[in-house]
């Protein structure tokens, strides 16, 4: 196996031997090469053939399956692969080889840093289509990208070409979290702020985890008047602020922190628990009678809910478990008992004059973005101190599973604005930049002039299509840790750094005096 896609691979150069620090295991890890060789070998097909939105679907499903932590499942894994083949003849009667990984792998180390950030950026941009899928919607310019971009990967392009479909990743990704944006705002509301209970109340519960709303409004629906409470845990929370999701009286609270602590949050919890999507760790024996998988999701041996959404078993589950003999005050990891979110682009756009005329009292000095994926690397405590240090007079917004590291610390208002305002899942970066880019306009400046810094966190493949989002808008001076990605070569790295001045974070006192100068 060889694999190096996300933030935490084997010694910051990538997992090899028997399995990767996910728990991937090497003959997973091949499965899934075959199946991204397969995906290629599909859009070479596409090219003279006809493909149709069956098509669409096995390629958007093929490529979210091999996200970190997602799919853990040989089984699975070679069906799908099984599945792209069969389409591959029906789109094309001439057979078009797969593409051999390995070819990638042991290619020239700046082709394949190219070549893996167009391929990374597709899986996690894959995601966010799947979402907007399941809701109804899709676009064919994000769509046929998917083929252009499985394509490339296939053929010798030199680095113009590819540093060119990089940045095209990052144009079509923006288009896809603002399909999905679209489709989850049409389908449950424009988010409200919201403040969200970290008590477990006594009673049977069921937590839900990952990012698909549909399949907690699936199950909301399912357990109605059911006497079960649900719960959300790591990126589902910001579900809290979607009117039509907070209609439901027995959608109580959240449980739990990000992704990398559910192995010791999870331990003997009287209740069940649903991965819609990432992040799926490792199950361990004290909970793994308790995990249910859906969608893209799987592990061997658990109960995984099919296409039917039938919820039946985790219902029956969590009424077995029985919940908690008492209220439970859980808290955060900084002792806070509640948290918000729901500070959506409308929600922040809708308060503009009034954050427009702090900006101009000298009431905000200055924005910070603090947002991305959340994880188990040590250096990730700067982010918790970066915003506790953050001067009184600034705001942070922020978004995805790294918020947990200080999204129960009370750090004030200003103006009657919390100074933290949660915007969402890491897709509702879109958010952000719809605000950047409103604000950009009244104050008559580029964003990269705004009194606006981000720092970024980054761990799995959907903050890899976020950057890319972010560099083809041309934003400059971003803050990115807490490693820099190891499929970045040097020489690509020094690209990024002379066109976006991408900066590795150091400590949080000297990047913030860095920043605020
Ligand atoms: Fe290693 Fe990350 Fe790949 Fe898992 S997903 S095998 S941890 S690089
Ligand atoms: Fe987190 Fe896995 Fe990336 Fe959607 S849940 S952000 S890491």
């Amino acid at each position: 196996m060889f694999c190096f896609q996300c933030q935490q691979t084997a010694h910051n150069t990538g997992c090899e031997g028997k399995a990767g620090v996910c728990g991937k295991k090497s003959d997973t890890a091949n499965y899934q090469d075959a199946l991204t060789g397969a995906l290629i070998g599909l859009a070479r097909s596409a090219k003279s053939g006809h493909k149709t939105y069956d098509t669409d679907e096995i390629v958007i499903k093929g490529l979210f399956t091999t996200i970190t932590n997602v799919n853990f499942f040989n089984d699975t894994i070679k069906k799908l692969t099984a599945k792209i083949h069969e389409e591959r003849g029906k789109i094309n009667a001439q057979k078009y080889e797969d593409y051999d990984m390995e070819c990638l792998w042991n290619d020239n180390e700046d082709i394949r840093s190219l070549k893996s950030l167009i391929l990374f950026g597709l899986r996690g941009m894959a995601a966010y289509a799947y979402h907007a899928m399941v809701l109804g919607k899709t676009d064919d310019e994000v769509n046929q990208f998917f083929y252009e971009g499985l394509y490339a990967i296939g053929e010798n392009y030199d680095l113009e070409k590819l540093l060119s479909l990089v940045l095209k990743t990052g144009e079509i990704n923006f288009k896809c979290m603002e399909l999905l944006d679209k489709a989850n705002t049409e389908a449950y509301g424009a988010p409200v702020p919201t403040t969200v209970p970290l008590t477990i109340e006594k009673g049977p519960f069921i937590v839900v985890s990952g990012h698909d709303l549909y399949d907690l409004k699936l199950l909301l629906e399912q357990t109605k008047d059911k006497g079960i409470n649900i719960y959300t845990h790591s990126e589902m929370l910001p579900a809290h602020g979607y009117p039509k999701l907070k209609a439901y009286s027995h959608l109580k609270g959240n449980f739990g922190t990000a992704w990398q602590s559910q192995q010791s949050e999870f331990h003997n919890i009287p209740a069940p628990i649903l991965f819609t999507t990432n992040c799926l760790m490792p199950v361990r024996e004290s909970y793994k009678d308790r995990v249910f998988t859906t969608s893209v999701v799987s592990y061997p041996e658990l109960v995984h809910i099919g296409e039917d959404k039938d919820f039946t078993p985790i219902i029956t589950k969590a009424i077995e478990c029985g919940g908690y003999e008492k209220e439970m005050n859980l808290t955060g990891i900084n002792k806070g008992s509640t948290v918000t979110t729901g500070f959506a682009h409308e929600t922040v756009l809708g308060v503009a004059d009034k954050i427009i005329q702090a900006v101009k009292d000298g009431k905000i000095r200055h924005f910070f973005l603090v947002g991305g994926c959340d994880g188990a690397a040590p250096g990730r405590s700067y982010y918790t101190d970066f915003v506790k240090q953050s001067p009184k007079d600034t705001i942070i917004l922020t978004l995805a599973c790294g918020k947990y590291r200080f999204n129960d610390l009370d750090i004030g208002e200003i103006c009657g604005l919390p100074r933290i305002l949660d915007m969402g899942q890491c897709n509702d970066a879109y958010s952000a930049i719809k605000v950047a880019l409103a604000l950009s306009k009244v104050f008559e400046c580029s964003v990269n002039d705004l009194p606006l810094t981000l720092v970024l966190s980054w761990y799995e493949q959907k903050a890899v299509c976020i950057l890319l989002t972010l560099l083809y808008l041309g934003i400059k001076n971003i803050y990115l840790g807490p490693t820099l990605p190891a499929f970045i070569s040097p020489k690509i790295l020094s690209i990024l750094v002379d066109q976006y001045n991408i900066t590795p974070i150091s400590t949080p006192d000297k990047d913030l005096a860095k920043i605020l100068g």
